[in-house]
C-alpha cells in the first residue's frame, strides 16, 4: 500500500487537533477489536498486550458481556439511586461474594473508588475510631498511582501528575513502598487507614518484598488503621488470583475494584468492605448518579459470574509462566530486569538500547501493542484470553525489537 492511501495519517492528525495533550499515543488508530486482537482503519491486526490497562481482562468484547449488554440496552439503561432497578441486588450480592465482604458501594471510575475509600475511611476514623475532628491521616506509598483528582494526586509522588495541581489535599503520609519499619513508624493515633497497590502498576509492575503485604496487614490490625487495598489494576483475575492480596493470603479491610469490573464495556468501580466500615456512610453522604446503573450492573454481574467460574485466574496464572519464562529468556539480550505476576510483567529494557517508547513504537510496526511507563520500562497486560502461541509470539517480537 502506498503511503498516501493509508488512513491512519490523517485520523492520527485530527485525533490531536481537536483534543487537550494529555496523551501520547501511539500512532495507531483502532477500529475494531475481538478477543485479544485489535484492527485498525488500514486493516492491519495487533496483538493487545496492555488491555485497556487492565479494563479488557476478558478480551474485546467478551460474547457472554456483549450479550449481556445489548439485553440490557433493550430494556433499561439507567434510573439513578433514587429508584431502585432489577440489576442491582445480584451484580451487589454477587460482587460482595466473590470479595468475601458484606456490603459494596458501586461508583464509576477507579479514581471515585479511591475517592470513595478515602471518604468512608476517615468517617470510620472519626465515628469509630474517635480520631479528634478533622485530623484524621492516611499513608500511602511513595510511587503510588491511584488516579487523577486534586485529592489523589495531592500524594501522588510523580512530578508530572501533581506539579501546578494545587493546592493540594492534606491529610495523607507518604513512605516508601516495601518498607514495613517505615510504615510502621509513621503510623500514629491519627492514622485511619492505610492506601496501597498491593502491585504498583504504573511504577513499573513493581512486587512487594516477600513479607510485606502480610505485614502490614497485622500492623493495621494491631494498631485499629484500615488496610485499602487498590486492587483497581491488580485485582479481578490480573495476577493469576482473583486479587493481588491472595498471593499472601492478606484480606484487606476494603478493596477498591474498577477496570475490568465494565467488562471494557461500561466504567465501573466499586469498594467493598463489611458493615461495620461501609455501614458508617448514611443517605446523602455520598452517592454519584450513575454509579450502579443498570446497564452498568448488568454488565459487571456476567463479570463477577466469569471470574466465579476461576477460569481466567488458572489462565492468567499457567499463560503468565509461559511469558515469565520467555521474558526472562530475553534477560542479557537487551533487557535488564522483568517482573512478572500472572499475565502482568514490568519488563526493563537496557536504557543504553532504547526507551520505552521506542520499543513500544518499535512493537507497533511488528503487530504488537504494549505501553511505556517510565523510561526504559514497558508494561504487558495482555487480555486473559490470550492463548500460548500468541503469548510466544509477543515474546518473539520483544525479542527482534531488542535485536535490532
Ligand atoms: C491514566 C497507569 C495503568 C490505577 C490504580 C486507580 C486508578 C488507576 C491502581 C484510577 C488507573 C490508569 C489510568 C490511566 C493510566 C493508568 C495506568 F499507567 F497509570 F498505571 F492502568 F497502567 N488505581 N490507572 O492504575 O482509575 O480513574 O483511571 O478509572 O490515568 O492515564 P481511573
Amino acid at each position: 500500500m502506498i503511503e498516501d492511501m493509508l488512513r491512519t495519517p490523517s485520523a492520527v492528525r485530527d485525533a490531536e487537533r481537536y483534543t487537550a495533550h494529555n496523551y501520547h499515543p501511539l500512532p495507531v488508530v483502532i477500529s475494531s477489536a475481538e478477543g485479544a486482537w485489535l484492527t485498525d482503519v488500514d486493516g492491519r491486526r495487533y496483538l493487545d498486550c496492555l488491555a485497556g490497562y487492565s479494563a479488557l481482562n476478558f478480551g474485546h468484547r467478551h460474547p457472554t458481556l456483549v450479550r449481556a449488554a445489548h439485553e440490557q440496552l433493550d430494556r433499561l439503561t439507567l434510573t439513578s439511586r433514587a429508584f431502585i432497578h432489577d440489576q442491582f441486588a445480584d451484580f451487589c450480592r454477587e460482587l460482595a461474594a466473590l470479595c468475601g465482604k458484606d456490603l459494596v458501594l458501586p461508583m464509576n471510575t477507579g479514581a471515585e473508588a479511591v475517592e470513595t475509600g478515602i471518604k468512608v475511611a476517615r468517617k470510620w476514623g472519626y465515628q469509630v475510631k474517635k480520631v479528634a475532628p478533622g485530623q484524621a491521616n492516611i499513608i500511602v506509598a511513595d510511587g503510588n498511582f491511584h488516579g487523577r483528582t486534586t485529592t489523589i494526586v495531592s500524594f501522588s509522588t510523580d512530578a508530572d501528575a501533581r506539579a501546578d495541581f494545587g493546592p493540594y489535599t492534606p491529610g495523607f503520609t507518604v513512605v516508601p513502598y516495601g518498607d514495613l519499619t517505615a510504615l510502621e513508624a509513621a503510623i500514629d493515633e491519627n492514622t485511619v487507614a492505610v492506601l496501597l497497590e498491593p502491585i504498583q502498576g504504573e511504577q513499573g509492575v513493581v512486587l512487594p518484598p516477600e513479607g510485606y503485604l502480610p505485614g502490614v496487614r497485622r500492623a493495621c490490625t494491631d494498631r485499629n488503621v484500615l488496610f485499602i487495598a487498590d486492587e483497581i489494576q491488580s485485582g479481578l483475575g490480573r495476577t493469576g488470583r482473583t486479587f493481588a492480596c491472595d498471593h499472601e493470603g492478606v484480606v484487606p479491610d476494603m478493596y477498591l475494584l474498577g477496570k475490568a469490573l465494565g467488562g471494557g464495556i461500561v466504567p465501573v468501580s466499586a469498594v467493598a468492605a463489611d458493615a461495620d466500615v461501609l455501614g458508617v456512610l448514611r443517605p446523602g453522604q455520598h452517592g454519584s448518579t450513575f454509579g450502579g446503573n443498570p446497564l452498568a450492573c448488568a454488565v459487571a454481574t456476567e463479570v463477577v459470574r466469569l471470574l466465579a467460574t476461576g477460569e481466567f485466574q488458572r489462565r492468567s496464572a499457567e499463560l503468565g509462566e509461559r511469558l515469565r519464562a520467555g521474558l526472562e529468556g530475553l534477560l542479557g539480550n537487551g533487557l535488564v530486569a522483568v517482573r512478572v505476576r500472572g499475565l502482568w510483567a514490568g519488563v526493563d529494557i537496557d536504557p543504553a538500547l532504547m526507551t520505552g517508547r521506542q520499543a513500544c513504537e518499535r512493537l507497533m510496526d511488528r503487530g504488537v501493542l504494549a505501553k511505556d511507563t517510565h523510561g526504559s520500562t514497558i508494561r504487558l497486560a495482555p487480555p486473559l484470553v490470550i492463548t500460548d502461541d500468541e503469548v510466544d509470539h509477543a515474546v518473539a517480537q520483544l525479542a527482534a525489537v531488542l535485536a535490532g
